[in-house]
């Protein structure tokens, strides 16, 4: 091929044709690597003296899939699944050579080859699902073709990889190259293997009556969710139908897939929450090493900090105030990691030389040492300045300050502490070892340099890192902070906090407001909120805490909670303390319905959303979402607070809020960023581009 722009190399040695895909990162199959195979494939065919032809990547990865970005334009010159028509049609053979990870598109490609020979460390799979989509490039009709109807379901209902081992003892590949690819490709140039288009393979599909049982029981368990259900549509037509009706069933469903919210939410899930981790301003601003952290604070934040750094390998020094307090830190992270040993997430030898790595102290100069330092004390303004400008003279000059905070105002911090161009907050959320977000809250003086370091340590501890401004709240209490008032505003005016909860998980939130406030304890959000002019439901709340009712922990508060019980009843005290709230305001309760309820808090998050992105305090509408998504339980399939905004259209959100404003203009202030995007028909995601 003479064409050096394309993506895709063609070079022949000997017997043998090469297709080499070079499309960094991932080798996704857009409209330009399409072409490229098709003119390798065609250039291959018509020169005599190949006999086969291996298909491979360059770079980290086979394909990891069709290109995401591409789908929902309205021209897909070329499509995957006529390529892998013609692929399979060749008449030489061809082979798929795989390494990295083969995924969805990538895999259907291969499986449209006449053999597969992977890399022993390549993962494959058809994790189309997690998109909201299925395998629409023929996947659904010739994997039961290779590994049977079963294999077939398993692979594309979970959507998750499988090893190279794994592969081979199903089907699915037909080798595995331990070291190199080469002796494989090698082999095949010796042999020049037979033709074997996998559409003509019959002997896996399982046609008895038993196992057609078998498929209509994994119809039952996938109701509810599209793409679940066309696939197994799909895998059924595998068995009943022809090759070619069953492809054309499987681009009606994979079109239907597509188009439906919940895979539009998917795939905006998918970009939002890569983009909010990528840093391009720090990009010439190398992290300083760090060879030794230092966590002051051992209570379950601290524990469960400590226990990141140390698995990741990192020496902790942990400072408690005094020796109890050490020895109950001590305690935990030792329960931590027996625990991922008891469940075989680690090894006990990997647990045990990660705790040889620990040092307790109850001495705050320890942290002299260290290259990070982060402190997980209490959400206490003044005791975290006290200890802090306690030992801030003992720290090194290029070491890191971190602030595990969310409420708290670091920059005032920062400045108290002294060291603006080193300190920063990294909000980390419990439990620490499940949750992969960390909100990075940047200050105005912290030094680049500083913030890269922090970065780079959340990555190493595995965690995925969002940069917003340091104020306050950070992105996600103060999207949280406006969810709970919408909720609150929603109970004021009639609806009982029951069926607000109930609300919240109808619309798919793991858990509702008032059960979660009954968990953490009603003192903590009272504290939190008394002083804050717009918390709604401070009355209410003065008024339980101060009749005891402190949730859970007290047995009483929006719910009962009779001795050992899991979940509670409604508390018949509170709802007369609301009736006589509404009563004092002079509120006549109305009913509101889940769906009502689902909009308001929908609007208010997004145009609190929009007054973040607006002051800067987060990067784009996007990071806000990631955020929602990973921190707080939003529903995936809903794809974050300001994507579901833009679903709606935002004309329509500026035109519900303003109705919503005319009965309660101070509960429902519109911001000017929201306002402007709905008067010029422009959607959040319009801004998402910001690097
Ligand atoms: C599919 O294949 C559908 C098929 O059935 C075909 C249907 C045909 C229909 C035809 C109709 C006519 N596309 O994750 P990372 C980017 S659906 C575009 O940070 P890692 C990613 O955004 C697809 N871009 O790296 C990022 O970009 P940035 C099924 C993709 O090492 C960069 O690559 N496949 C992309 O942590 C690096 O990604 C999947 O669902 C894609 N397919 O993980 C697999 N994949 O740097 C999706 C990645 O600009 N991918 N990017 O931010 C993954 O799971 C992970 O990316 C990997 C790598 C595990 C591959």
């Amino acid at each position: 091929m003479t064409d050096t722009a394309s993506p895709v190399r063609y070079q022949r040695d000997g017997k043998i044709a090469r297709i080499i895909i070079d499309k960094p990162p991932v080798n996704a199959l857009g409209v330009a690597v399409r072409r490229g195979i098709q003119a390798g494939l065609r250039q291959a065919l018509a020169d005599d003296a190949v006999k086969a032809i291996v298909l491979s990547a360059e770079g980290r990865t086979f394909p990891a899939g069709a290109d995401i970005s591409e789908f929902g334009n309205a021209s897909q010159e070329l499509g995957l699944p006529d390529l892998c028509d013609e692929i399979e049609a060749s008449q030489k053979p061809i082979m798929a050579a795989m390494h990295g990870t083969a995924l969805g598109g990538g895999l259907e490609l291969a499986m449209a080859c006449h053999y597969r020979v992977a890399h022993e460390k390549t993962r494959l799979g058809l994790p189309e699902v997690t998109l909201g989509i299925l395998p629409g490039a023929g996947g659904t009709q010739r994997t039961p073709r290779l590994i049977g109807a079963e294999g077939a379901l398993e692979l594309m209902l979970s959507g998750l990889p499988i090893s190279a081992q794994e592969a081979l003892e199903l089907g699915l590949i037909d080798a595995i190259a331990q070291d190199s690819l080469d002796d494989v490709i090698t082999l095949m140039a010796e042999e020049t293997p037979k033709l074997r288009p996998t559409r003509e393979i019959r002997n896996n599909l399982n046609m008895g009556t038993e196992y057609m049982a078998q498929v209509r029981l994994w119809r039952d368990e996938v109701r509810g969710s599209l793409a679940r259900e066309k696939i197994v549509d799909c895998v059924e037509a595998a068995l009943l139908l022809p090759f070619d009706a069953g492809l054309e069933l499987e681009r009606d469903a994979f079109d239907d897939c597509l188009a439906s919210p919940v895979s539009k939410a998917l795939r905006h899930a998918f970009f939002a929450e890569r983009k909010a981790t990528k840093f391009p301003e720090l990009a010439s601003h190398k992290p300083r090493p760090v060879e030794a952290v230092a966590v002051v604070g051992g209570g379950l934040m601290g524990a469960g900090v400590a226990t990141a750094c140390l698995g990741a390998g990192l020496p902790v020094t942990l400072i408690e105030r005094d020796e109890p307090a050490a020895s109950l830190a001590l305690e935990r992270i030792g329960t931590f990691f027996q625990r991922e040993a008891k469940a075989g997430r680690i090894t006990q030898e990997k647990g045990s030389r990660a705790l040889e790595h620990l040092r307790l102290s109850i001495e705050p100069r320890s942290v002299s040492g260290a290259d990070v330092v982060i402190e997980c004390l209490p959400e206490e303004a003044r005791l975290k300045e006290e200890v802090l400008r306690g030992f801030a003279g003992d720290l090194k000059d290029s070491a890191v300050l971190v602030s595990n905070t969310s409420y708290l105002d670091v920059e005032a911090l920062s400045r108290a502490v002294g060291r603006q161009a080193n300190t920063l907050a990294m909000h980390f959320f419990a439990p620490v070892a499940r949750m992969k977000l960390v909100e990075v809250g940047v200050t105005n003086d912290c030094a680049p340099d500083a913030v890269s370091t922090v970065v780079a340590l959340a990555r190493r501890l595995n965690k995925m890192p969002v940069r917003c401004k340091a104020r306050p709240g950070l992105i996600g209490n103060t999207v949280l902070t406006a969810y709970r008032e919408a909720c609150d505003r929603l109970v004021l005016h009639g609806a009982a906090p029951q069926e607000i909860d109930a609300a919240m998980r109808q619309n798919g939130m793991p858990i509702g407001p008032y059960e979660v406030l009954d968990r953490s304890g009603l003192d903590i959000s009272h504290a939190r909120r008394k002083g804050s002019e717009a918390a709604v439901a401070l009355g209410l709340l003065d008024e339980m805490c101060a009749a005891g009712m402190l949730g859970r922990k007290t047995g009483r508060g929006y719910y009962l909670y009779a001795d050992g019980a899991a979940a509670g009843t409604p508390n018949p005290e509170m709802l007369k303390m609301l009736d006589a709230e509404r009563a004092a305001r002079g509120i006549s309760p109305r009913p509101v319905s889940a769906r009502e309820a689902w909009v308001q808090v929908l609007l208010s998050m997004a145009n609190c959303g929009a007054g973040l992105v607006e002051a800067g305090v987060a990067h784009r509408p996007s990071d806000i979402d990631a955020v929602m998504l990973h921190g707080f339980g939003y529903p995936r399939t809903r794809g974050g607070p300001m994507h579901e905004a833009d679903a709606v259209g935002l004309f329509e959100v500026a035109r519900r809020f303003d109705r919503y404003a005319e009965a309660d203009p101070d509960g429902w202030k519109i911001s000017p960023l929201l306002r402007r995007l709905a008067l010029e028909r422009l959607r959040f995601a319009s801004l998402n581009e910001t690097p």
